[in-house]
C-alpha cells in the first residue's frame, strides 16, 4: 500500500507525520471519505467541494487547488492499482508547537491520502438489517462545532458509538439538543411512512451527507416523495422502513430501533428499491481513472 503525504508516496510502514501535527494534538483538521467503484470515483467533485468548505470554515488553507487535489486522489488510486476503493483524504493544520494557536502552524498544512478496501458492515446486515439504539450523547450543537464541518475531531461520534456498542448495537441514533433525531455516528438516517421518505434537515445538527443527497436525487428521479423534515423518535418507531446512508456504509436497512421492530422487521420495498438504484448509479457515474 502506498500512502500520499504532501505530494510524495510512502510505503505504509514509512507513512508518518510529526507528533507535533495539530491534527494529532487537537483533531485540528478536516477530512473526507470517498469511494470508487470499478475505476469511477463517485461524487468526487462534491467531496472535494465539501472538504474545501470544511477547511474554509475552520480557516485552514488547503495547500492545493481543487484540481490538484482531484489529480492527487486519482494518482493515489492508480499508484495502489485499486479499482474499487475507499479513499480517506485528510488535511491537518500541520506541525506546530504544543499550544493551541494555529498561527504557529501557518503554511504547513499536511495533506494525506489513503486508499484501501473496506466493508463497514458484514454482508448479513445488508440482507437482514441492522439493530440500532438511541444514545445519551447528543450530536454537537451547530453553534458549537457545526456537524457540517467534517473535522478530524470525531469524539462526539465516537462517544455515541461506544454507547451503541455497550448496548450491543453497531450504530446509534444521535439526537440534537431539542431531542429530535439528528443522525447516526457515521451515517444519515431516513424513514419511510406510506409512500413518503423523511430525513432530518441539515440545520438539525446533521451532516449534509453526499449519499443522503444521492438518495434524495434518486427519489426525484423515480418520483418518490422525499422530505427534509424534523423527525422524533416516535416517528422512527412507527415508521414502515428505516435505512442509513453514508459513503462507508452505503445504504443499510435498519430493522430495530430501541427494541422496537421497524415495519415488517425485514428490509422492505422502498429501501430495497433505493439500494438497487444506488448500486446502478455508482456503476456508471463518476470520475474515471
Ligand atoms: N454523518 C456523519 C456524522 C458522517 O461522519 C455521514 C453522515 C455520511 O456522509 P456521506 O457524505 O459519506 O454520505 C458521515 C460520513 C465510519 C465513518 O467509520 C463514517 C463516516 C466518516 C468516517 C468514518 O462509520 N461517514
Amino acid at each position: 500500500m502506498k500512502i500520499y503525504i504532501n505530494g510524495k508516496f510512502y510505503d505504509k510502514s514509512n507513512a508518518k507525520i510529526s507528533v507535533f501535527d495539530h491534527g494529532l494534538l487537537y483533531g485540528d483538521g478536516v477530512f473526507e471519505g470517498i469511494r470508487s467503484y470499478n475505476r469511477l470515483v463517485f461524487k468526487l467533485k462534491e467531496h472535494i467541494d465539501r472538504l474545501y468548505e470544511s477547511g474554509k470554515s475552520i480557516m485552514l488553507t488547503i495547500p492545493l487547488s481543487k484540481e490538484e487535489m482531484i489529480k492527487a486522489v486519482v494518482a493515489t488510486l492508480k499508484e495502489n492499482k485499486l479499482s474499487d476503493a475507499y479513499i480517506r483524504l485528510i488535511v491537518t493544520r500541520g506541525e506546530g508547537d504544543l499550544g493551541l494557536d494555529p498561527r504557529k502552524c501557518f503554511g504547513k498544512a499536511t495533506v494525506i491520502i489513503i486508499a484501501d478496501r473496506i466493508a463497514l458492515y458484514p454482508e448479513k446486515f445488508y440482507k437482514e438489517g441492522l439493530k440500532i439504539v438511541t444514545v445519551p450523547t447528543v450530536r454537537n450543537l451547530p453553534e458549537a462545532l457545526n456537524p457540517q464541518i467534517k473535522s478530524l475531531n470525531y469524539l462526539n461520534n465516537i462517544l455515541a458509538k461506544i454507547e451503541a456498542v455497550n448496548s450491543g448495537c453497531d450504530e446509534a441514533i444521535m439526537l440534537d439538543s431539542l431531542g429530535y433525531v439528528a443522525e447516526c455516528t457515521g451515517d444519515n438516517i431516513f424513514i419511510v411512512k406510506g409512500n413518503h421518505l423523511y430525513t432530518p434537515p441539515q440545520c438539525m445538527g446533521t451532516l449534509r451527507g453526499i449519499t443522503r443527497d444521492t438518495v434524495l436525487e434518486i427519489c426525484r428521479k423515480i418520483k418518490i416523495q422525499a422530505h427534509e423534515h424534523v423527525i422524533t423518535r416516535h416517528e422512527v418507531y412507527i415508521s414502515d422502513e428505516c435505512f442509513l446512508t453514508g459513503t462507508a456504509a452505503e445504504i443499510i436497512p435498519v430493522v430495530s430501533v430501541d427494541g422496537r421492530i421497524i415495519g415488517s422487521g425485514k428490509p422492505s420495498k422502498l429501501t430495497l428499491k433505493i439500494m438497487k438504484k444506488f448500486k446502478e448509479i455508482t456503476k456508471k457515474d463518476g470520475v474515471r481513472y
